[in-house]
């Protein structure tokens, strides 16, 4: 297969004994049908595959059952769909599955196909005219209403090469899948092959995959390494969107993987329980009340949901259109722009579908007003509206690796659209690595609540320099990010709101300013310890002629210290910081003088002072490194 070759997905659809899988035969060579019941019943149970090429389009084909019973497994594989055969057996024109399968396509938002009138052999051309006639009729304003319709013979071969031809048309007209976006592929068989170990299979429904890749089995997020990749029935080095894959996988057991799951690339995404979605209910439906319970299809996944309408809780009506929340039962991997089908739960009928909005949606409150205004606009697909609305909502600011698991864009994308709404004064990117964006307003609330936090600390302080930055911080609360933080109190010291200064902040301009009695005892004290030189009183010796009361005396103390007047040696002990100059300049003149070794005993003489001052002092002067401990001396360095 060449680069320039087109993949187109067709899929089968109609009702059962329609002859779908004997045209997929009379089409490719295959027959679809591959299980020992489906052979002896004479009816598809599950999906089938088949491969055509024609002129230079290769077509995936999946047959589908017609059965009934088994539109679970129709639903599987009409997921992924570029276009539908839509298969009405001339004998008996138009019939339920026809009509509920084409229901499903036109949920799914399937957008073209090619209408095929089957054993056109066991009737004449009237005949054959007016079932032509009604499935026109029946098709009007719909997406196949000027779709090609061709008469065709599965048993003569009559209209074969016309039905090629249409299928070929439709199909240039088919865009490509955009296989430059992440890789996702819905699983829709798993099964052990001699020699190869697992193999799954599947529509790749976005991006690529080679053998080498990394990837990740959704739900679980278990990681596996591609063997290799088929597509088509031929080993190939890369399957690309569009393309019917099947991907061998080293690291797990065939039994562990099943349809419903799925792999994509590793690291960007997760599986939901809680989806905000639009859903259109079909107009023969019945009513749906709020809460109530359906069948949920996406992908090639079934779980049950249970429907809460946004919007007064009303029920919904037969037709409608609606933004509702879904709770699944089980954990689904759903990405913006997936399509879904919900069916009754009992009797089980295809009711409606829709597509996914928000498929990490929270559980619905009173209080979130906005839910639905945001859910339109993540419904325009507008990428700039959509990062700002998500942006405005996260009230913690939103990271990178979230907005790639919301939006399944590139990283790449995603910073050019938070540039141009930054640029634009509608968000603010908090951190350009990693990439952090909060709301305008948001961040406007940080930068408040600092400047209110550090006001309230020196009214309640007015003797302390600032608050601690730590409990600055955590004022914010813990699930603030750091570089929210950072990035607020950097803004506020440029605009020279804040000052901080090393481990403290305060507000610019805020000095200490003491009360006149204050000013006073801290002379008082400066002067006690400054007066003592080097055989300073006790601390609470000295607190006790203050004339303020303890708690301010202490602070006063904490001052002297933090200004380095005072000087903490010991736990005990504090001393004038002039004291303390004085012994060392007393120490380099004894250097000079006697060299530079002293003893406890010749320090003690020194200085004039008793061990008790003298073993904290010189403890103080190793960690100066003033002096250095030899033995029973010091070293005067
Ligand atoms: N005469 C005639 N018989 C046909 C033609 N196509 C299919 N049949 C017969 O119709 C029966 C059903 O055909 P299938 O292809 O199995 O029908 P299907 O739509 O795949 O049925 P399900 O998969 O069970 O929904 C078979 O006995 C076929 O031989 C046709 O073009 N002409
Ligand atoms: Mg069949």
């Amino acid at each position: 297969m060449t680069e320039s070759t087109k993949s187109v997905i067709v899929g089968t659809a109609g009702h059962i004994d329609h002859g779908k899988s004997a045209l997929v035969e009379a089409l490719t060579g295959t027959h679809p049908d591959r299980l020992v019941e489906e052979k002896r019943r004479g009816i598809t149970i599950d999906l089938g595959f088949a491969f055509l090429e024609e002129n230079g389009v290769r077509f995936g084909l999946v047959d589908v059952p017609g059965h009934e019973r088994f539109v679970s497994n129709m639903l599987a594989g009409a997921a992924g769909i570029d276009l539908v055969l839509l298969v009405i057996a001339a004998d008996e024109s138009i019939k339920p599955q026809t009509r509920e399968h084409f229901d499903i396509c036109r949920l799914l938002g399937v957008k073209r196909g090619v209408v095929a009138l089957t054993k056109s052999d066991l009737l004449d051309a009237d005949m054959v005219g007016l079932v032509r006639l009604e499935a026109e009729e029946y098709l009007r304003g719909s997406f196949l209403e000027h779709a090609p319709m061709v008469a065709v013979s599965a048993k003569t071969g009559a209209g074969l090469a016309e039905l090629k031809k249409a299928l070929h048309e439709v199909a240039t007209e088919v865009p490509g899948k955009d296989a430059a976006r992440y890789f996702r592929l819905p699983i829709d068989r798993a099964f052990a092959m001699k020699g190869f170990g697992t193999v799954v299979t599947g529509t790749l429904i976005s991006g690529s995959i080679s053998a080498g890749d990394e990837v990740e089995l959704f739900p679980g997020k278990k990681r596996l390494r591609v063997r290799g990749v088929q597509s088509g029935g031929k080993s190939v080095e890369r399957a690309i969107a569009g393309q019917r894959t099947a991907v061998n996988l080293a690291g797990i057991d065939h039994a562990d993987v099943k349809r419903g799951m799925a792999l994509a690339g590793p690291g960007h995404f997760r599986t939901t329980r809680r989806v905000d979605a639009r859903l259109m209910l079909l107009p023969a439906a019945r009513k749906m009340k709020h809460r109530g319970q359906v069948h949920f299809h996406a992908g090639t996944s079934e779980t049950v949901a249970e429907v809460f309408p946004y919007g007064g809780g009303a029920a919904l009506a037969p037709g409608e259109r609606a933004l509702v929340h879904l709770r699944l039962q089980e954990e689904v991997l759903l990405l913006p722009g997936d399509r879904f089908i919900v069916r009754q739960f009992s009797p089980v009928i295809t009711i409606g579908g829709g597509m996914v909005l928000d498929p990490l949606a929270r559980r619905p409150t009173l209080r979130d007003t906005g839910r639905t205004a945001f859910l339109e606009i993540l419904e325009t697909g507008r990428q700039e509206d959509t990062l700002a609305a998500m942006t405005e909502r996260a009230l913690l600011g939103i990271p990178l690796e979230e907005i790639v698991a919301r939006t399944g864009w590139f990283e790449r994308e995603i910073r050019e659209v938070a540039q141009k709404l930054a640029a634009a004064g509608r968000i603010k990117i908090v951190s350009a690595e990693p990439l952090l964006l909060f709301g305008k307003k948001t961040f406007d609330e940080v930068r408040r609540k600092l400047i209110e936090r550090v006001e309230r600390f020196h009214k309640e302080n007015p003797l302390l320099p600032g608050i601690a930055r730590e409990d600055l911080r955590a004022s914010l609360g813990k699930r603030v990010r750091e570089e929210a933080f950072r990035t607020a109190l950097a803004e506020l010291a440029a605009e020279k709101k804040l000052d901080p200064q090393g481990e403290r902040v305060k507000k610019a301009g805020v000095e200490i300013a003491l009360q006149p009695d204050e000013v006073l005892a801290k002379e008082k004290m400066e002067k006690a310890f400054s007066d003592a030189g080097l055989t300073v009183p006790s601390v609470k010796e000295v607190l006790a002629t203050i004339s303020v009361e303890a708690r301010r005396a202490e602070k006063l103390l904490q001052i002297l210290l933090r200004e380095k007047i005072l000087i903490r040696v010991s736990p005990e002990l504090i001393f004038h910081r002039d004291a303390l100059a004085q012994l060392k300049l007393k120490l380099s003149g004894y250097k000079k003088a006697k060299g530079e070794r002293i003893s406890v005993p010749i320090f003690k003489e020194l200085t004039g002072i008793t061990r008790k001052y003298a073993i904290p002092l010189l403890e103080y002067l190793d960690r100066e490194r003033v002096t250095r401990r030899a033995g029973d001396e010091r070293v005067i360095l």
